[in-house]
């Protein structure tokens, strides 16, 4: 073996136990739990801290990462990223052709849907819950096209996060 491969060959190595060693080290950086200070208005963390009572938190640590956590769903969903979510909506099944549309819309997005649930809330209505996993655009439409369906009178949806990312 020639000198010059050689040397190319050890440097190459070296190069990557670097990079081996800064992924590592993030890694390690990430899962560790970080303190920081916050500078804040009195009234202000006043209010916060009511709010927080409120909600039964128990300390204003475990509050701030839900709502660091609320920011980055929100994120995600506005960033088109894979999310997970649930659509609910009550329609009447009696209305023209709706249930037949309705399982067009969902077999159109079959590749989205992780399950969906069926309850006959009386004789007229039902009600529906689909699970949908996927780009956020995409589940952002379907909700879109059940809401503009004449006879479905309500529909919500459940922006939610895969939590893989936190
Ligand atoms: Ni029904």
């Amino acid at each position: 073996m020639n000198a010059s491969f050689e040397s190319s060959r050890h440097l190459l190595l070296k190069t990557r136990g670097t990079i081996i060693y800064f992924v590592l080290h993030y890694v390690q950086i990430m899962n560790t739990l970080q303190r920081f200070g916050v500078s804040v208005d009195g009234d202000l963390l006043a209010k916060f801290d009511e709010f927080i009572a409120d909600r039964n938190y128990k300390n204003r640590s475990e509050a701030l990462r839900d709502l660091m956590r609320d920011a980055l769903v929100k994120e995600q969903w506005t960033e088109d990223e894979i999310i997970a979510g649930a659509i609910a909506f009550v329609y009447d099944h009696h209305k023209g052709k709706l249930v037949n549309k309705l399982m067009e819309l969902q077999h159109h997005h079959h590749h989205i849907i992780i399950s969906s649930q069926h309850i006959h809330l009386d004789h007229d209505n039902c009600m529906e819950i689909i699970m949908a996993k996927g780009a956020a655009k995409e589940i952002g439409q379907l909700h879109d096209s059940i809401r503009s369906m004449k006879g479905v009178k309500h529909v919500d949806l459940l922006r939610s996060t895969t939590g893989k990312e936190f």
